[in-house]
């Protein structure tokens, strides 16, 4: 196989997970913006999903949340999945919107309050059985606000025995990914507020705990590929929840505001051979203000973009300009990937799957959009928190 037919056979095998939430209404905390058409249940974000994955044959799964895509059948809601071409992924777990969450969910100092979260956790496996999802993605949104609040310390503790019993309910296949981010809704300590935490406790928990790299949970500046490389040098990258942020956790399009990160990201996922599917890539944004599906087949389409960019990377002649202390070699190299205008590659790659080289283009003409504007009259939209 040529280098370039390598690349495109490794593009053609990429998997990007959409998340259910990212189809409903979602805004910031002084407004949601209703849309026309939006989903008002799982098995209509489903088929929202399900276009995504037919224009860009690409994003093959689907992201839920619990309780927000709460059904009595977690069977049946597989199958309307499957009878639309795609899967059920990651099960994500929500102990942040209950008032009992206010001090904390597993963390929280009453054992009463920990035990209801720690018992919505198993729920998300008994889920998972059902669904035949391999990963629960745990994001805790438990802190404190003012010095003195709790134990910090104290709150530790609560976090590993809370997560060592979710730990040991995983069944064969199954795993737990732990998800970190540095602030909000606490504003003086997050009980996971960064890599080294949740690495710390999914070192302890044993191997079916990975660690979560969210794009946007980081403090502005972090270098985010150097967390990349470092967990999956020790085997404890489980996945992304790709997004891209200006300021805070902004969850806007991933690569929209750096596709240069985005790329340098990619280069060392592959880099450390963690292109594979035991890594799971997933978006979690909200399309507050642009029609959603489109902006989730372009999320994907950035991916995309950013990936091929990586692949095009010329390993060999970087290795020999970095071994021979070629400083600006070694850094031309990778800059003439990221250069690299990979979109006629895409397109071609496109193609060869049988596909429309324009995925958006495609989606317009569909005419989905004014079919579930027509369609999806009444009823209450999904939203997020809902
Ligand atoms: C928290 O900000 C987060 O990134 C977690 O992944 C949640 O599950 C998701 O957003 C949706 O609230
Ligand atoms: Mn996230």
């Amino acid at each position: 196989m040529t280098e370039l037919a390598a690349v495109k056979a490794a593009l053609k095998t990429q998997a990007v997970e959409t998340p259910s939430w990212a189809y409903g209404n979602s805004g910031t905390r002084f407004k949601v913006f209703a849309q026309q058409g939006v989903p008002r249940t799982p098995q209509e974000k489903l088929d929202d999903a399900a276009k995504v994955h037919e224009f860009t044959a690409v994003a093959p799964t689907v992201a839920l949340h619990i309780p927000w895509d709460k059904v009595a059948d977690y069977a049946a809601l597989a199958k309307h999945a499957e009878d639309r071409g795609v899967r059920l992924g990651a099960i994500n777990s929500n102990t942040f919107q209950d008032d009992d969450y206010r001090l904390g969910s597993i963390c929280h100092p009453d054992a009463a309050v920990r035990r209801k979260a720690v018992d919505h956790l198993l729920e998300c496996v008994d889920i998972m059985d059902a669904t035949g999802s391999t990963d629960l993605k745990l994001w805790f949104a438990d802190g404190t606000n003012y010095p003195g609040q709790d134990d910090i310390r104290a709150r530790q503790d609560r976090l590993a025995e809370g997560l060592a019993e979710v730990y040991e309910r995983l069944g064969e296949g199954q795993r737990m990914l732990l998800e970190y981010k540095l602030f909000e809704p606490a504003f003086y300590t997050t009980d996971v507020p960064d890599w080294g935490t949740a690495y710390a406790h999914c070192l302890k928990l044993g191997e079916k705990a990975q660690v979560v790299v969210d794009t946007g949970h980081h403090a502005p500046g972090t270098n985010i590929e150097f967390i990349v490389a470092t967990l999956l040098r020790e085997d404890k990258l489980g996945g992304f929840d790709f997004n891209s942020r200006f300021y805070a956790d902004d969850d806007l399009m991933v690569g929209a505001a750096d596709p240069f990160q985005l790329f340098r990201i990619m280069y060392e996922v592959v880099r450390g051979g963690g292109f594979t599917p035991e890594v799971a890539f997933m978006l979690d944004q909200c399309h507050n203000i642009e029609a959603k599906i489109p902006a989730i087949i372009r999320s994907v389409m950035n991916v995309q973009e950013a990936t091929a960019k990586a692949l095009l990377v010329d390993r060999a002649a970087l290795a020999e300009a970095q071994a021979a202390g070629d400083v600006l070699g070694a850094n031309a190299v990778l800059m003439d990937a990221y250069n690299t205008d990979v979109r006629p590659l895409l397109r071609e790659v496109r193609e060869e799957m049988g596909l429309d080289p324009d995925p958006v283009a495609a989606y317009r003409r569909s005419g989905w959009a004014e079919r579930i504007v027509a369609e999806r009259v009444g009823g209450e939209q999904a939203g997020w928190g809902a």
